[in-house]
C-alpha cells in the first residue's frame, strides 16, 4: 500500500500556513493577494507532482492526473475566514497533494489517476462554496450579480483585481470521476471527547442565512421620549431575543443558529439609532427544522412590522446549502482504511460545518474524513490538531484513495 511522507506533508502544510500568517493563525481571504499567492504556489506544487495544473476563472486550483482510467478528486479550500486557523481547508488541500505523490511513488498504485483541487471562497467572503458551485455549474449569473463582501467590494471587482476576469471557468467532467473525497479537521469536540482519531462523515449540515435591516428614526437620546422613538437598535435587540426564545421550540437535536454580525448607526452614545442590520445564520442536518426556523422568522418580522415604527426587511444573504448525505460506497473504503491504521479508533459522525463536499455531492459521489481539533476550536487563530493525527489522517486518505480507484477501475 502507498506510504505518505509525514515530513514532506507537514513541511508543505507549514509552508502554506506561512502565506498570510498572522501569529499562529492565517488571514487569507478569497481573492486577496495572499490567497492568490497561495494558489500560485499550489499550482507549482501540483506541477512538480506531475499533474497538469491550472487556476480557473473563479480561482479554483485544479491539478489533473495524466494517468488513464477512472479518476478520484481530492481536495478542499485554501481561502480562510477573516480570523482563520491554519488547518481549515488547507489540510485537505495538502493531503490531496501528498496522496498524489504517495500513490505515484508506489509501484502498485502509480498508474492510478488522482486529481487535486483547492476550491475558491468556501468561507463565504462573497458566496459560500463559490468555487465548488462554479465547478459543478451551479453558480448562476443571478447568484453573482451584485454580490459584495463586508467592505462593499463587488465579486466582479475582486475577480478583476485577482487577474481572473476573462479567465475560462472549468466545468467538472463528471464521467471522469469515481468520486470526490474531502479530508478536513472536525472543527468541533466530538472526536476529542470520544478519544477517537478519525471521523467518517455520514452527512453535512444544510445552512441558510438572512440579513435583517431595521430602519427607524435617528434622534436625540435625551429629548426623545420612549413612546415617540423609532429605535432601530431596540428593534434589533427585540428580534434577536425573540429568535433565541422561539427557535428552541422548533429546533432539531443538532440545530444551531448564530447572530455573529451586526451594525448600529450612527453607533453613538447619545443618539437614538435610526439604522441597524443583523445577520442570522442557521443550520441543521435536515430541512424540516430549517423550514420551521424560516416560518418563525417570517411570523416575528410580520408581527413587529404590524406595530409600525421601525421597518424591518429580511433578505437571504446567500444561496442556501441543502443538507447532504454522503456516499455510502466511498465511506466503506474510508472506514476500512481507518480500521487498518486506527483499529477501533474511529467513528461515523455528522458534520456541523458545511463543506465543498456538500456541493460536489450533487454532481459526483462524495465523502469526507475528519481528524480531531484540539479543544474543538476552529474559525479562530488557536485552531490546531496534533501532528500525529494530521499524519494519520493523510495515510488513511491515501489507502482509501487507492482502494476506491482499484475498485472503480476493476468495474470500468
Ligand atoms: O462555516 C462553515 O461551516 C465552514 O467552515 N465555512
Ligand atoms: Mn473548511
Ligand atoms: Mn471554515
Amino acid at each position: 500500500m502507498p506510504r505518505i511522507d509525514p515530513e514532506r506533508l507537514l513541511a508543505d502544510l507549514r509552508h502554506l500556513r506561512s502565506i498570510g500568517a498572522q501569529g499562529i493563525g492565517v488571514v487569507r481571504p478569497a481573492f486577496s493577494a495572499k490567497d492568490m499567492e497561495a494558489r500560485r504556489w499550489l499550482k507549482s506544487r501540483y506541477e512538480e507532482a506531475g499533474l497538469e495544473a491550472a487556476i480557473d476563472g473563479v480561482g479554483n486550483v485544479l491539478g489533473r492526473s495524466r494517468n488513464a482510467g477512472k479518476a478520484l478528486l481530492l481536495g478542499s479550500h485554501s481561502d480562510t475566514q477573516p480570523t482563520g486557523g491554519w488547518l481549515d481547508g488547507a489540510m485537505g488541500v495538502i493531503y490531496a497533494l501528498e496522496v498524489v505523490r504517495a500513490l505515484a511513488a508506489d509501484t502498485s498504485t502509480r498508474g492510478l489517476a488522482v486529481d487535486a483541487v483547492s476550491f475558491q471562497d468556501e468561507e463565504s467572503r462573497f458566496l459560500g462554496c463559490l468555487g465548488s458551485r462554479s465547478l459543478i455549474g451551479a453558480l448562476t449569473p443571478a447568484m453573482e450579480e451584485g454580490v459584495v463582501d463586508n467592505s462593499g467590494l463587488t465579486l466582479a471587482e475582486a475577480l478583476r483585481q485577482a487577474g481572473l476576469a476573462g479567465v475560462p471557468r472549468v466545468n467538472l467532467p463528471r464521467e471522469r470521476y469515481a468520486g470526490f473525497v474531502e479530508a478536513h479537521i472536525e472543527q468541533g469536540p466530538q472526536l476529542e471527547d470520544a478519544g477517537r482519531r478519525i471521523g467518517v462523515v455520514t452527512g453535512i449540515v444544510g445552512l441558510r442565512a438572512i440579513r435583517f435591516v431595521f430602519r427607524g428614526q435617528q434622534n436625540h437620546a435625551g429629548t426623545t421620549m420612549m413612546a415617540r422613538r423609532k429605535d432601530a437598535a431596540a428593534a434589533l435587540y427585540e428580534l434577536a431575543h425573540r429568535i433565541n426564545q422561539e427557535f428552541p421550540q422548533v429546533a432539531g437535536e443538532r440545530s444551531v443558529w448564530t447572530m455573529g454580525r451586526l451594525r448600529v448607526e450612527p453607533n453613538a452614545t447619545s443618539i437614538v439609532p435610526g439604522y441597524a442590520d443583523l445577520d442570522l445564520q442557521f443550520r441543521d442536518a435536515a430541512e424540516a427544522p430549517l423550514d420551521a426556523f424560516a416560518a418563525v422568522i417570517a411570523r416575528l418580522v410580520a408581527d413587529m412590522n404590524a406595530r409600525g415604527g421601525v421597518k424591518i426587511e429580511a433578505t437571504p444573504t446567500r444561496a442556501p446549502i441543502a443538507p447532504t448525505r454522503l456516499d455510502a460506497g466511498l465511506l466503506q473504503h474510508i472506514e476500512a482504511a481507518a480500521e487498518r491504521h486506527a483499529p477501533g479508533n474511529w467513528q461515523r459522525m455528522p458534520s456541523g460545518a458545511f463543506h465543498d463536499a456538500g456541493i460536489i455531492s450533487a454532481a459526483i459521489p462524495a465523502a469526507m474524513l475528519f481528524i480531531p481539533s484540539i479543544g474543538g476550536i476552529s474559525h479562530d487563530f488557536a485552531e490546531n490538531s496534533r501532528d500525529e493525527d494530521i499524519v494519520l489522517g493523510c495515510q488513511v486518505l491515501a489507502d482509501a484513495a487507492a482502494s476506491i480507484l482499484a475498485e472503480a477501475n476493476a468495474r470500468a
